[in-house]
C-alpha cells in the first residue's frame, strides 16, 4: 500500500538496505511487542504521575489502534496530531503504527495557518488534540480545521474535558477483552514495513510547511542507530523536554531508541530548568536533548542548582548553531557530558561520540551515524570542495527520503535528479568526516530551533495593505540566536507599527513564534546588481545594534517554548 505523493528510494538501494541490515522488514508494531517480551514489567514510560510498563505500553497501544478503528480510521488514512508531551502521545503513535495510519506531527504552536495547510495536504481523515494547552482552545481549533476537510474528518481530544460531540481519546483505550486475541487481530491487517509510519514536518523550506514521510523501515533504523552511537542501554533513562513530536526527541535517539533497547523515556511538558532537574534527580535520568537556547538556560541553573543531577551522563544539544565558545561553556556549564547533534527532519544525523575528544565535540557538530549516508560537499555549481573548505550540504542515505511529500515542484529544487538532498546547510568536513555547520543557503529564521520560512512570512505580511514591498531576514537575539525582523517598504500614505503588524497575524491564525518581533522600515530594499533584493545586505543591517525597533509592541515575544 502506497500513499500517492510518497516518493520511495530506488529498488536496488531499498534492497542494499535490507541486506545490510538497515530496514529490518517489519512494522515498528511488531517491534513493540518484541520490546514487550523482552522487558514485560520494566517501566517504559513516565509522565507525571503516569508510569507504563512494556506489557502496558503494547496492551494499551493495541487497544487504542481497535478504538481508532472502531471510529472509521483504517489502513492507509493519515491523520493530523497536535499534543504536547504525554504519554498519550507515545501510544498515539504506536497504536497508528499498529494500523497503518499515518499521524502527521504538528507543533503545539501552530495554529488554523499551519494546521489547516497540514491537513489538507496530507488529507487527512482526523484531527488530534488536547483539550486546552497553556492556555489555549485547542477543541475549537480542531473543529475548524477538521470542518475545513469536510464531512467525515472527525476530531478527538485527550484531556479531562472532552466537549460533548467530539471523541475522548481515554474512551477509545478500553482494555477489556482478551489482548492476545486483540494483538492476533491487529498483526493479521498490519502495514509493511516501507510504509508510511509518520509524517515530520520540514523546517528548512519555502512556503508553507512541507511534510517528509518517514517509512516504518528508515525510520526505525534512525532512531536504533543513534541509540547505538549514543551508547544507550537498558539503563537508559532519558527526558523529553523538547516536543516529542520534533524528531530529535522523539528518535534521534530520544523516547523510541529509550523503548527500543529497554530503557525508559521520562515526559515533561516544558525544558523549564528547576522542574527539569527535579526530574533528573527523582527518575535518574541518564540522557536529555536540548536547544542551545535551552541548554544555556540550564547552564546557568546549574550554578545555582541544588538538585542532585549525577546520574545526567550525557547533554545533548542540537537544532541551531552552537559557536566553540559558547560549546565550551556549556561543556563546563551544564549537568553530564555535552554531545553536539546535527540533524534534520529530512534525515541526516550526525553526532559527535560519547568518547570523542573535547575538541572535537567543541568544535564540530559531529559524524553521520551510518557508513552509507552519503555526504557531499560542494560549491554553487555543485562541484565538490577539498576538505576542510565550507561549501553546500547534499546527502543520500538509508534514512534520507528521496523526497518531500506531495511537492513534485519543490522537489525538483531541494533534490538533485540522482537524488541527493540539497539540505541548505553549509559545512566544512574535516578529514575524518566531522561536520562543523558554518552558515546555511537557505532562506528561514532559525529561532531558537524553531525554523520559519522567510518567504512564507514575506507571504503574510504583503497580504497587509499598508505594505508595498518586504523582506524577512533574521534578527540577532541574545538568547534565541535569532528571531524575525520584517523590513517593510510602505504603500503611500500608510504608516505601521509592529503592534499591527503582530495583530494581523494573531487574527489570521498564525503560530506565534513566526510573528515578526522586529519592523525595519525603509523607502527603498536595496537591490543586488542583478535587480534580486540584498538580503544580506538587509541582514547587516538588522544586525545593527540601532535597528529601530518600534516603540510600544503590546504582545509580548512569544516565551522561550523551543520549536
Ligand atoms: C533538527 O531538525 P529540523 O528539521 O528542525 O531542522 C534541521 C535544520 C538543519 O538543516 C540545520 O539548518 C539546523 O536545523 N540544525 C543545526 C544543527 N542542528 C540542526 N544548525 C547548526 N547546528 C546544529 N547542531 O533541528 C534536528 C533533528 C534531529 C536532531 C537534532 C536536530
Amino acid at each position: 500500500m502506497t500513499r500517492t505523493g510518497f516518493v520511495p528510494w530506488p529498488e536496488h538501494l531499498a534492497r542494499e538496505y535490507v541486506a545490510k541490515g538497515y530496514w529490518r522488514q517489519r512494522p515498528l508494531g511488531a517491534l513493540m511487542w518484541d520490546w514487550a517480551e523482552a522487558y514485560e514489567d520494566r517501566v517504559a514510560l513516565v509522565d507525571g504521575p503516569h508510569r507504563l510498563t512494556y506489557r502496558e505500553l503494547a496492551e494499551t497501544a493495541d487497544a487504542l489502534a481497535e478504538g481508532l478503528a472502531r471510529t472509521g480510521l483504517r489502513r492507509g488514512d493519515n491523520i493530523l496530531v497536535q499534543l504536547p508531551n504525554c504519554w498519550e502521545f507515545i501510544v498515539l503513535v504506536l497504536a497508528c503504527a499498529r494500523l497503518g495510519v499515518a499521524p502527521v506531527l504538528a507543533l503545539p504552536p501552530h495554529r488554523e495557518h499551519e494546521l489547516t495547510h497540514l491537513a489538507r495536504l496530507a488529507r487527512v481523515t482526523a484531527v488530534v488534540a488536547p483539550d486546552r494547552w497553556r492556555g489555549f482552545d485547542h477543541q475549537t481549533l480542531a473543529e475548524d480545521v477538521a470542518r475545513d476537510r469536510g464531512d467525515g474528518c472527525r476530531v478527538l481530544v485527550v484531556g479531562d474535558t472532552v466537549r460533548p460531540g467530539l471523541t475522548d481519546v481515554r474512551t477509545l483505550l478500553d482494555r477489556t477483552g482478551d489482548p492476545a486475541a486483540r494483538r492476533r487481530r491487529l498483526d493479521s491487517s498490519a502495514p509493511a514495513a516501507d510504509e508510511v509510519l509518520l509524517f515530520l514536518l520540514s523546517g528548512g523550506t519555502t512556503g508553507l510547511p512541507k511534510i517528509i514521510a518517514r517509512t516504518h523501515n528508515d525510520y526505525e533504523y534512525n532512531a536504533r542507530r543513534s541509540g547505538e552511537v549514543c551508547g544507550y542501554g537498558e539503563d537508559t533513562v532519558y527526558l523529553a523536554v523538547l516536543p516529542v513530536a520534533h524528531n530529535f526527541a522523539l528518535a534521534s535517539p530520544g523516547v523510541l531508541a529509550a523503548l527500543m533497547c529497554g530503557g525508559r523515556a521520562v515526559l515533561m511538558p516544558s525544558p523549564q530548568a528547576a522542574a527539569a532537574f527535579a526530574a533528573i534527580e527523582r527518575e535518574r535520568v541518564t540522557v536529555t536533548s536540548l536547544v542551545p537556547a535551552v541548554a544555556r538556560r540550564w547552564a546557568q541553573a546549574a550554578v545555582a542548582g541544588r538538585p542532585d543531577t549525577s546520574s545526567l551522563r550525557i547533554c545533548q544539544v542540537g537544532g541551531s548553531v552552537l559557536s566553540a565558545t559558547e560549546a565550551a561553556e556549556l561543556m563546563a556549564g551544564l549537568p553530564g557530558r555535552l554531545q553536539q547533534v546535527f540533524g534534520m527532519a529530512e534525515g541526516l544525523l550526525n553526532y559527535t561520540r560519547p568518547d570523542d575528544p573535547d575538541d572535537t565535540v567543541l568544535t564540530t557538530q559531529g559524524r553521520p551515524i551510518c557508513v552509507d549516508d552519503e555526504v557531499l560537499v560542494v560549491d554553487e555549481k555543485d562541484v565538490p570542495v577539498p576538505a576542510g573548505r565550507p561549501g553546500r550540504l547534499l546527502t543520500r542515505g538509508p534514512y534520507t527520503p528521496r523526497g518531500y511529500f506531495a511537492a513534485p515542484e519543490h522537489n525538483a529544487r531541494a533534490f538533485t535528479p540522482d537524488g541527493w538532498y540539497r539540505t541548505g546547510d553549509v559545512v566544512r568536513r574535516d578529514a575524518v568526516g566531522n561536520l562543523t555547520v558554518e552558515g546555511r543557503t537557505k532562506d528561514l529564521i532559525n529561532r531558537g530551533g524553531e525554523k520559519i520560512s522567510a518567504d512564507e512570512v514575506e507571504e503574510l505580511l504583503r497580504a497587509l495593505p499598508q505594505v508595498a514591498e518586504v523582506a524577512v531576514v533574521p534578527s540577532p537575539h541574545r538568547e534565541l540566536g535569532e528571531s524575525v525582523c520584517a523590513c517593510v517598504v510602505l504603500t503611500a500614505g500608510r504608516t505601521l507599527d509592529l503592534s499591527e503588524v503582530r495583530r494581523s497575524f494573531h487574527e489570521r491564525g498564525v503560530a506565534s513564534f513566526k510573528t515578526p518581533e522586529v519592523l525595519m522600515l525603509l523607502t527603498a530594499l536595496p537591490r543586488t546588481p542583478v535587480g534580486k533584493t540584498d538580503k544580506k545586505e538587509l541582514r547587516k543591517l538588522a544586525g545593527e545594534a540601532h535597528v529601530p525597533r518600534q516603540p510600544a509592541a503590546p504582545a509580548q515575544p512569544a516565551p522561550l517554548q523551543p520549536f
